[in-house]
């Protein structure tokens, strides 16, 4: 066998060992360590330059250009090779590294408002677009702004109406908002025309339509002149905000210490056949007018109060009041 064949036989074998293993290498050190191997001067390839020196010299012409020709082929392959490694890589940092700017952003839940609130509030606008100011005072009361002032003396069974908590002999959890009204009308000249809404305490047991806390909006207007008509009307318009165009309201008798007379105000949705009472109301006794220096001679005044519970279950359908202090999101997100 002549050195040239022997030589071409050397070189096939590279090609074919460099084309099977050069796939094979995955990262950029293997592949220097690789080309080491190969392409260094004392490297596989190198070392075929020393036939040179044992082929004849017609044929050495040859056998250089075939040991060049490899030397260049070799080179482009790692070069390829070392190509490939690094787009792959840059294009796996890419593909690690992406941002998908479609996807949805971090979500903070966002509260709203508790549905009582929702509906005070709702209420309260009505009655400041009618020119009513929102007032409000002490959720611990004396007995005077409590009851006295409101013509429910001690000792006088109306006070059994409103079952109280007491703090001590004299201090007391408010049952209702009318205290807030006599602070008022103490502290100002008439006309009057205030809302007072506020939560209220009543030693009650909890059932579905009874709770020991809960609150309530109170209108008061004294002015000269002002008569039930007055009082019909703006119940009427309040009612169709509120609720609807479509009900209709009845006033029938009633008692309360502070008013006369009293009424129990009833509504009917259009269609329905059933009655439901949302308030009691009336014209402000003379003596609730005297006793906070009014004369009753020259001003006249009427006054309702709501439960704001009682408006809601109304106009949501709940059935239990309970629901409004429980907490249970399944319910408060509804509204
Ligand atoms: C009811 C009844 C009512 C009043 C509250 C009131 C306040 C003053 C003077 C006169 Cl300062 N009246 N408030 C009047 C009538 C009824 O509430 O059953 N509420 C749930």
């Amino acid at each position: 066998m002549t050195a040239l064949i022997e030589l071409q036989e050397q070189i096939s074998l590279i090609k074919t060992d460099l084309a099977g293993r050069l796939p094979d290498i995955k990262d950029l050190d293997a592949l220097e360590s690789f080309r080491i191997e190969f392409l260094s001067r004392k490297g596989r390839i190198g070392e075929l330059f020393a036939f040179l020196g044992r082929i004849s010299s017609e044929e050495r012409a040859t056998a250089g250009q075939l040991l060049n020709a490899l030397k260049q082929e070799a080179t482009a392959a790692f070069d390829a090779r070392r190509n490939d490694l690094q787009q792959g890589a840059l294009a796996e940092k890419i593909e690690r590294e992406k941002i998908d700017l479609t996807l949805p952003g971090v979500c903070r839940p966002l509260g709203h408002l508790h549905l009582l609130t929702q509906v005070q509030q709702e209420i309260e606008s009505i009655f400041l677009r009618m020119g009513f100011d929102v007032a409000s005072g002490p959720e611990i009361e004396d007995e005077f702004h409590n009851f006295e002032a409101l013509n429910i003396p001690a000792d006088h069974p109306a006070r059994d109406d409103w079952d109280t908590f007491y703090i001590d002999d004299t201090m007391l959890l408010r049952p209702h908002t009318s205290p807030v009204q006599i602070r008022v009308m103490e502290q100002t000249e008439p006309p009057v025309r205030i809302i007072c809404p506020g939560r209220c305490y009543r030693r009650d047991a909890q059932d579905a339509t009874h709770s020991p806390v809960f609150h309530q909006i109170e209108l008061l207007w004294v002015e000269e002149g002002l008569s039930l008509a007055n009082l019909k009307y703006l119940l009427e318009s309040f009612i169709h905000e509120f609720f609807g165009p479509g009900y209709t309201m009845r006033l029938s008798g009633d008692f309360f210490p502070f008013t006369e007379p009293s009424v129990q105000v009833h509504m009917r949705a259009p269609g329905a056949t059933e009655w439901l009472e949302i308030m009691g109301a009336g014209m402000v006794d003379p003596a609730v007018l005297t006793n906070v220096g009014y004369d009753p001679e020259k001003v006249t005044g009427f006054a309702f109060g709501l439960g704001i519970e009682r408006m809601a279950m109304l106009r949501y359908g709940i059935d239990d009041i309970r629901l409004f202090f429980g907490n249970d999101l399944r319910f408060i997100t509804q509204f």
